[in-house]
């Protein structure tokens, strides 16, 4: 086996058309997230939230490199997840706010969406925890014999978790269709990677499997597809999983009640000024002559309606009903003295 780290800048051999969409989604993943934040300080949103603002790119990237029937999971920071793979914005805000109209009723909260029809299958609170189940997933489709895969996004946290390298092992052994995509915005709370890890790298560690990766500049959502691409044909064809490390950056808190002591604000202010990854398609975009700035306003525009209407839906969907209280649990009977 021969594990590689990527060099090669991506060459651009996208569509105007393509791009303007990255552009449009990434967009949509922000906007939704500060609208998010914004609710959540109304307290409108109670309970954990974690914002993907910072890192729209890398789901962005990927989704672009998936198709229909292949799967996804993530952890908690998974609202982006879901906007890319195409769920309703409506939806997910309304679940964000705890109500009925909420993908999981109202009872799951920011952690726990799932959409069968999008094959997204969380949100998941626990460290790592999706890790062995996304290879589950990518088990049923071997099983079944047909070529989707399953992308299975993690933290650069999570990777030093041993259940990873449990399913590493799994996963190469039963050539599972599975793309482990380590999300490293090197940080895993207030823990910078430098004081978690001296590997220097996550993806090489899939070497001692035999596992093939790569690492992916993950601010640059064409390079993120073109990675995506490899690891998808890679997989499809039959020949086990693969991994990438997207190297990303979080610019809000871990969640919205994270400080963000660990780190200056002239670090995070750089990276938004250097390396934002939807300035760069905008830039891409004008340069190019691919798009006006009256085309990119009218984008912004079109985001900002979808935005807006998703809180609204969200503020006026009602709170679930007592007795759903007693729907959606595992007990077959519920005890009557409870109801
Ligand atoms: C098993 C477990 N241990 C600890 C926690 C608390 N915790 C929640 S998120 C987190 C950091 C994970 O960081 P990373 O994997 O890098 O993901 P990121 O938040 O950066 O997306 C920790 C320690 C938890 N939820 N589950
Ligand atoms: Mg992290």
């Amino acid at each position: 086996m021969a594990a590689r780290k990527s060099t090669a800048k991506a060459k651009p051999n996208v569509s105007a058309e393509e791009l303007l969409g990255y552009y449009k989604d990434m967009l949509l993943i922000r906007r939704f997230e500060e609208k998010a934040g914004q609710l959540y300080g109304m307290g409108l949103i109670g309970g954990f939230c974690h914002l993907y603002i910072g890192q729209e790119a890398v789901v962005v990237g990927l989704e672009a490199a998936a198709k229909e029937g292949d799967k996804r999971i993530t952890s908690y920071r998974d609202h982006g997840h879901m906007l890319a793979c195409g769920m309703d914005p409506k939806g997910v805000m309304a679940e964000l706010t705890g109500r009925e109209g909420g993908y999981s009723k109202g009872k799951g909260g920011s952690m726990h969406m799932f959409s069968k029809e999008k094959h997204f299958y969380g949100g998941h609170g626990i460290v790592a925890a999706q890790v062995p189940l996304g290879a589950g997933l990518a088990f049923s489709d071997k099983y079944k014999g047909n070529d989707n895969v399953t992308f299975i996004y993690f933290g650069d946290g999570a990777a030093n978790q041993g259940q990873v390298y449990e399913t590493y092992n799994m996963a190469e052994l039963w050539d599972l269709p599975a793309i482990f995509v380590i999300e490293n915005n090197q940080y895993a709370m207030g823990t910078s990677t430098k004081r978690s890890t001296k590997s220097p790298s996550y993806w090489e560690r899939g070497a001692a499997y035999g596992i093939e990766g790569e690492e992916v500049d993950g601010m640059d959502v064409l390079a993120v597809k073109d990675a995506g691409e490899r690891a998808v044909a890679y997989c499809r064809s039959g020949k086990g999983p693969y991994i990438l490390e997207v190297m990303t950056y979080r610019y809000r808190g871990h969640s919205m009640s994270d400080p963000a002591k660990y780190r200056t604000r002239d670090e995070v202010q750089k990276m938004r000024e250097e390396r934002d990854a939807i300035e760069m398609i905008r830039q891409m975009l004008l340069t190019g002559k691919h798009a006006t700035e009256d085309d990119l306003k009218a984008v912004d525009k079109e985001v900002k309606e979808i935005v807006n209407e998703s809180a609204e839906f969200a503020k006026e969907s009602p709170e679930p009903a007592l007795e759903e209280l007693w729907t959606d649990i595992y007990a077959k009977e519920v005890p009557q003295e409870a109801v």
